[in-house]
């Protein structure tokens, strides 16, 4: 009886330790798919928690290649510039649905799943975003028709040949496996910048209705019809200039996993880049505090980088006085004469080279060895 007593006493002692252990802010959320892989969770949950430390660092196509370099293993312009690489890799799945070997900017696909592993392997985030052609045309992603999102919801002429070019995303996505065979949890950007009308599926191109309509048909079809498991789903809009604005077309909190906007700087003035871009982020996080969402910037830019102190004076200076889990730099696709170039974050001997560095240190800026000892996929 004695022996009983004091067995439970240390049950109870154990409990009450283990409560102290884990405390009321411990996140138990799950993401759109409640059935996501342990690693998809712990990704959801230790990204929601990380922008309270500072945000992750990432860039598009960071392994493929950089400016004036192709496919050179290990090689990426952030490590030449910082010894480090990015927190983030972007990747980009465009062509794919025609079965093409290459992307939209020549990245083999076989080539990207192998940086999607190393990317992994290395403690990495990984998000895809998917510039699909016109479905309706056969036109590019920037080749918008009437009735082009109409035609591929269910009912639609389209909507066979959409769910065929999702066999093939579905395909590539539950292909990437880790180590131990765990599926990759991939962050999937699905039509971004839909306020913008350079899209098909963007702006004055559909209404919100049918968006909603192929975002939720597109999610429920990847995750209960192909049964992926590894997936979180992030809604994202161009620069925007209100709440009403950015929630125009969002598909519900049962739909997304993490909101964002992209936004590029294309004028030399950095106050009104600034001033813009501060308000921007504070609506975002309003809303993701509001939903308990993952706020994160999913693409921004300053082409070229002609401000050699653009990373601690203008970027710098507006990330750090907010909370984003995640911001992605666009892809260094090279040099070339005034208006051909096309790079978003600097190379040895680029000119913001050095403010690049500092930038780096700050505490806030997370990039792959800090990422790596956050141990985002475990709990
Ligand atoms: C755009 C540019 C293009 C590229 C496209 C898809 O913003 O970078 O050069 O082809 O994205 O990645």
């Amino acid at each position: 009886m004695r022996w009983l007593w004091s067995n439970k006493w240390l049950l109870t002692a154990t409990i009450l330790v283990s409560c102290a252990c884990t405390s009321p802010a411990q996140e138990t959320s799950l993401p759109v798919d409640p059935h996501a892989t342990a690693e998809t969770i712990h990704l959801y949950r230790n990204l929601k928690k990380i922008a309270a430390k500072g945000f992750l660092f990432g860039h598009q196509d960071d392994l493929a290649y950089g400016v004036g370099w192709k496919y050179e293993p290990g090689r990426s312009d952030i490590k030449d510039v910082t010894d480090d690489y990015p927190a983030l890799y972007g990747w980009e799945l465009g062509r794919i649905e025609l079965d093409h070997a290459v992307n939209i900017d020549s990245v083999p696909f076989d080539k990207m799943k192998a940086f999607i592993r190393e990317g992994y392997q290395r403690g990495g985030v990984i998000t895809i975003s998917w510039h699909l052609n016109n479905p309706l045309t056969g036109g590019t992603a920037w080749q918008p028709a009437p009735g082009t999102v109409a035609s591929i919801l269910p009912g639609g002429e389209k909507n066979t040949l959409y769910q065929q070019w999702l066999d093939k995303v579905a395909a590539f996505l539950g292909d990437l496996k880790g180590k131990n065979g765990e599926a990759i949890p991939v962050i999937l950007r699905l039509f971004h910048e839909l306020n913008g009308n350079w899209f098909w599926w963007g702006g004055q191109h559909c209404t919100p209705d049918e968006l909603k309509q192929l975002w939720h048909f597109t999610v429920s079809y990847l995750r209960d019809k192909k049964g992926l498991h590894n997936l979180l789903y992030a809604f994202n809009t161009d620069r925007f200039a209100t709440r009403e604005a950015w929630l125009e077309k969002y598909p519900g909190n049962e739909w997304t996993d993490i909101v964002g906007f992209d936004i590029y700087q294309r004028e030399p003035d950095n106050t009104a880049f600034i001033k813009e871009f501060d308000h921007s982020i504070g609506i975002l996080e309003k809303i993701a505090t509001d939903s308990g969402k993952i706020p994160a910037l999913t693409e921004f830019g300053y082409n070229g980088l002609p401000d050699s102190s653009w990373w601690t004076s203008t970027l710098g200076k507006v990330l750090t006085n907010h909370h984003l889990a995640y911001v992605m730099a666009w892809r260094n696709a090279g040099t070339g004469p005034a208006g051909q170039h096309e790079y978003y974050v600097p190379y040895p001997g680029q000119a913001s080279a050095a403010d690049f560095r500092k930038f780096y240190g700050y505490s806030q800026s997370l990039f792959q060895k800090d990422a790596s000892k956050e141990n985002l996929y475990s709990r």
